[in-house]
């Protein structure tokens, strides 16, 4: 069993702008193109609410949508806590509940469409993990294409001891990240792993003093932006066609179709269908 987190808070050392404060997420940006989703809420290691999921939901949206921003970091607010999966608070009985107060509230997953849309996500997203990063929270450290790690983090799954599993990307991607025999055990013995444990199981790629750790993820994060995004996006499709099956192939496929069509070949289909005359390829080689 690791041993829990000490307190602490990460260092404040790279000039952050406030894109949007929602209620449960703060979405912040650097001037070279680093977006940071933070989950803001401490007081319960930041379980999130459906309502935390719909607000990162959105600041990916709107990081993905801004071409300025290059790489994304998810992160949770204090040292203490990446994130601790679902608030059992507002578990029903049909999944996570936006009104628990009203009787006839019918629940869901949200984060089953999160997971997805990180890992559709064309810009490489990081997960920033200081102290507990437990249960749906420890999914949510998988599904990111990186992690740099404090060396309080402290990673597990804890489904089979509070009632729930996640044999999605938590089983598939942990046992393709881990083996399959590691990820039983994590599953099946609901252990926590201390940042080294991680480190050297390949669950996370760095681990860094606490003190270093926004300094260190930031200047991973600038290594890529100095990088093709075009080739980072193939490259992420690349990985996940493979793992992600027809879902996986279909963005891979689709990326590539955004490179064909500036080419003067797709060109010709679209203007000889535009001028109402017959399309001539004939100009293109059949390439060997
Ligand atoms: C993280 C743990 C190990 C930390 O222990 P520690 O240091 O002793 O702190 P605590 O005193 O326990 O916690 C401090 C305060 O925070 C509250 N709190 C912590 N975690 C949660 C949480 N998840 N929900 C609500 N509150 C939480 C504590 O209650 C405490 O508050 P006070 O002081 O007011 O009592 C330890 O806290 C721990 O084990 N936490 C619970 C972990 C947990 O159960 N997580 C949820 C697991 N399930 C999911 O994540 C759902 C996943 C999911 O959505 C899903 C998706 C698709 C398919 C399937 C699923 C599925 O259901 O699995």
């Amino acid at each position: 069993m690791g041993t829990g987190p000490d307190r602490g808070q990460p260092s404040d050392s790279v000039e952050w702008s406030r894109v949007r404060r929602y209620e449960d997420v703060d979405y912040s940006r650097t001037d070279d193109g680093i977006a940071k989703i933070t989950i803001c809420r401490p007081q319960v290691h930041n379980a999130f609410r459906p309502q935390t999921l719909i607000e990162i939901s959105d600041a990916l949206t709107h990081a993905r949508e801004d071409p300025s921003i290059g790489v994304i970091i998810l992160t949770g607010e204090g040292g203490r806590a990446f994130c601790s999966g679902g608030d059992q608070r507002v578990r029903g009985d049909t999944g996570y509940l936006t009104e628990p107060d009203r009787p006839d509230a019918v629940g869901r997953f949200h984060v089953t469409d999160l997971q997805v849309q990180i890992r559709r996500l064309p810009k490489p997203v990081v997960a920033m993990v200081a102290g507990y990063a437990i249960g749906g929270g420890h999914v949510l450290q998988i599904v990111c294409d990186l992690t740099v790690a404090a060396d309080n983090a402290v990673l597990g799954q804890v489904g089979p001891r509070v009632g729930s599993f996640d044999g999605g990307f938590g089983a598939g991607l942990l046992a393709d990240i881990v083996g399959t025999r590691k990820a039983k055990e994590i599953w099946f013995l609901c252990r926590q792993y201390g940042a080294q444990q991680a480190l050297e199981m390949g669950l996370v790629n760095t681990v860094v003093p606490l003190a270093d750790l926004e300094r260190e993820t930031v200047a991973w994060c600038r290594e890529m932006l100095r990088l093709s995004p075009m080739a980072l996006r193939l490259m992420k499709a690349s990985f996940h066609a493979a793992e992600d099956g027809l879902a996986g192939i279909q963005q891979l496929a689709h990326d590539t179709n955004l490179l064909f069509y500036a080419s003067d070949e797709a060109r010709e289909g679209r203007e000889s269908f535009k001028a109402k005359r017959e399309p001539d390829f004939s100009r293109f080689p059949r390439r060997s």
